[in-house]
C-alpha cells in the first residue's frame, strides 16, 4: 500500500493529545483539568495620557490648559497649534495659520515671538503666579502659570 505511511503520518498529526485524548477512555484522563473559562476582567484601560504636565498648547484664541501648576525649577514649553487645513475650490488644500504670542503680564519674562508655529520655553525657578496673554488677542486669550 503506497498510502500507508502517509495515512499513518496524518493520523499521528491529527491525533495529538488534544485531538484524541479523550476519545474513548471516559473521564479517567489525568491531564490538568481545564477550568471553565472565567471571563477575565479586562485591566482598566488608562485613558490617553494628557499632555505632559509642563506643556501648554497655544491654540486659536486659547491656551490649554489656561492654568498650569508646576513645581519650582520646571521649564514649561508652549507649543503652537494654530493651523487649520482647508480646501480650495480646485481640490487642493490650504493651510491657514494664526499668529499668537506668550506675553507676560508679570514682570520678569521675555515674551515669545509672535508666531503661528513653533515652540517657546520658559523656566520657572521661583514660586509665584505668572500671568500671560497673547499680544494679538489680548485678555481674551490669556493664561497663567502657578509655580508652587
Ligand atoms: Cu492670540
Amino acid at each position: 500500500m503506497r498510502t500507508g505511511p502517509l495515512v499513518g503520518l496524518v493520523a499521528l498529526v491529527m491525533c495529538g493529545p488534544l485531538a484524541c485524548g479523550g476519545g474513548g477512555g471516559g473521564g479517567g484522563g489525568a491531564g490538568t483539568p481545564t477550568s471553565p473559562t472565567t471571563p477575565s476582567t479586562p485591566a482598566p484601560t488608562t485613558p490617553a495620557a494628557p499632555a505632559a504636565p509642563n506643556t501648554v498648547t497655544v491654540g486659536n484664541n486659547s491656551f490649554s490648559p489656561a492654568t498650569l501648576t508646576v513645581t519650582p525649577g520646571t521649564t514649561v514649553t508652549w507649543t503652537w497649534d494654530t493651523c487649520s487645513q482647508g480646501s480650495d475650490p480646485y481640490g487642493g488644500s490650504t493651510k491657514t495659520c494664526v499668529n499668537h504670542s506668550v506675553t507676560w503680564d508679570t514682570p520678569g519674562g521675555t515674551a515669545s515671538p509672535t508666531q503661528s508655529e513653533g515652540n517657546y520655553t520658559r523656566a520657572f525657578a521661583t514660586a509665584g503666579t505668572y500671568d500671560y496673554h497673547c499680544a494679538i488677542h489680548g485678555a481674551a486669550m490669556s493664561g497663567k502659570i502657578v509655580v508652587q
